[in-house]
């Protein structure tokens, strides 16, 4: 539908430009504008396609991107060029978009509020569910093979719905409290509202260029979404998605910084954001304040924090910054209170928590190192490395099981599954759900008595434990299901799943 409305426009413009540089046709920017504009827009800024940004490329290389433009993209709208352009012309092309733009891109008020797109509803007045499935013990699946996501009942194993979404969603979906809605986010900015009960999108919105994640305030009311490019915070209405604000990401001192990520602190009222080019967090209020423009309390550290965690409560912050220097924040107090000796490149964001002995552990994977580290929230000492077969990724546990389950992302052992038990922190099974392929994220059912484990394939599964035996139940073909997340333990804030 989009397609249909952009391609003239864009065909038209790009046609402008093609006659204007006539003469340089072997150029770079005059070959991305024949072939490349009328999907990836003239700034490159993304249209039917995403952006092609050096920031927005994400983990693709140049060799990569070189065969992504000659043999196209599988299961996507991307066509190879290899019977259009030679190697020397594809590998100027993949060279240019790697190459910043002269002028920095710019997404404002403007962009924001016309990229916005609210859709009709098949289902008005229907405020209850149109499928005969437990609506707490879903599962959404994204599946970024094909970028689709599949609505995955928690009960039977059944996919009672799919539906495709935008180009690389990146984060955890966002759910309201009820969890009746949940918002998306794109690494290319856009924001997708969805309605569960529906089993439609209720509206979409661009918020940025390159964004980070998006948080749902605890009353349901504000979206936040951090964002990299430009360098703010944007804060959309969640019933329609509109534009309520924007919020330039300066530091104390005057200096623009990106967005490390931004979250929900339910107790407090109020959302958490870090920059990323500046040792600051800042706390923005929601609560009654809102209305009075989201004022900022800014707590400046030693060191930025790239990846950060909170305890249950939200009163203390655990960050490090990609280095490894982490860092113990209280909100409250609004000082570092810890600084834990962690090494290599710890993943917070996928940290868990569980109660140990007298205590409360947290839990995280390092991207660097084959390591789960397990920290005493009482004294943020480290109270035990445990060794595993490589960095991994994420996370996850469940009040109901005593294992804790991690992946090993990197390197040969990618396709095992360690499962750690909670109380001896030892690795009691590894688990190899598909020989030879990345098996990573977890995520369990409301009750806790099943694990689902992704294979990270493009003829991917979604393979389900029973999560005391550790038996398989069931695989369930996807395409590279990155991630899924269960409505109940995210609504109740499980501490055993991401928030
Ligand atoms: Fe993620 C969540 C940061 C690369 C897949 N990732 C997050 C979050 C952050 C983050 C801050 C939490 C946001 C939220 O849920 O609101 N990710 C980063 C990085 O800094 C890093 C290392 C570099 C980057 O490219 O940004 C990175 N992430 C990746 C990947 O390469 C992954 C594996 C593949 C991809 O899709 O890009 C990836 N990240 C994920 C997933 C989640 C995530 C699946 C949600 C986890 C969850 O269970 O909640």
């Amino acid at each position: 539908m989009m397609l249909k409305k952009i391609m003239p426009v864009s065909i038209l413009l790009a046609a402008c430009y093609t006659t204007a540089m006539a003469a340089d046709a072997s150029l770079p920017e005059s070959l991305y504008q024949t072939h490349c504009a009328s999907c990836h827009g003239q700034e490159r800024l993304g249209l039917t396609g995403p952006a092609l940004l050096p920031d927005n490329l994400g983990k693709l290389k140049k060799e990569e991107a070189f065969k992504l433009i000659r043999n196209g993209r599988v299961a996507t709208q991307m066509q190879g060029f290899a019977g259009k352009l030679d190697d020397a012309q594809i590998q100027s092309l993949a060279d240019y978009v790697f190459t910043q733009p002269d002028k920095q891109p710019d997404w404002g008020e403007a962009d924001i509020r016309a990229s916005r797109i609210t859709y009709p509803s098949q289902h008005p007045g229907q405020d209850t569910p149109v499928f005969k499935a437990d609506p707490l013990n879903l599962f959404l699946v994204v599946e970024a093979g094909d970028h689709h996501v599949s609505v995955l009942d928690g009960d039977s194993f059944a996919v009672i719905h799919r539906f495709p979404s935008r180009f690389s969603l990146h984060g955890g979906p966002k759910y309201d409290s009820t969890g009746r809605f949940v918002y998306f986010t794109s690494r290319d900015g856009w924001i997708s509202k969805f309605d569960l009960y529906r089993l439609e999108t209720v509206a979409e919105v661009r918020a940025g260029i390159n964004a980070r994640n998006a948080a749902i305030s605890s009353d349901g009311k504000y979206l936040m979404v951090g964002n990299y490019l430009p360098n703010n915070l944007v804060v959309l209405d969640a019933q329609d998605l509109s534009l309520v604000k924007i919020i330039d990401a300066t530091d104390g001192l005057g200096k623009s910084s990106r967005i490390s990520a931004v979250y929900d602190a339910q107790p407090r009222k109020s959302f958490i954001a870090a920059l990323k080019d500046s040792p600051e967090v800042w706390e923005i209020s929601y609560g009654d304040t809102a209305s009075a423009g989201f004022p900022i309390r800014r707590i400046r550290l030693e060191t930025v924090l790239d990846d950060f965690f909170f305890d249950q409560d939200y009163a203390l912050l655990l960050g490090a910054s990609r280095k490894g220097q982490a860092q113990v924040i209280d909100l409250n107090q609004g000082k570092v209170v810890a600084k834990p000796e962690l090494s290599g490149m710890p993943h917070l964001s996928s940290g868990i928590i569980w109660k140990y002995r007298d205590t409360n552990v947290l839990a995280t994977p390092d991207l660097k190192e084959g390591v789960i580290n397990i920290l005493d929230m009482s004294t943020w000492a480290i109270i035990k490395k445990i060794k595993t077969d490589g960095p991994g990724f994420f996370m996850r546990s469940h009040e109901n099981t005593p294992y804790a389950w991690t992946d090993v992302f990197f390197g040969e052992h990618k396709d095992v599954m360690h499962v750690i038990d909670k109380q001896s922190l030892e690795i009691v099974k590894s688990l190899r759900p598909a020989p030879g392929k990345t098996s990573s994220h977890v995520e369990f059912t409301r009750d806790g008595s099943h694990a689902l484990v992704s294979i990270w394939e493009m003829d991917g599964a979604i393979v389900v434990y029973d999560s005391k035996t550790l038996e398989e139940v069931k695989r369930i073909p996807m395409k590279k299901p990155v991630g899924k997340y269960n409505v109940y333990n995210k609504i109740n804030r499980s501490s055993g799943t991401s928030h």
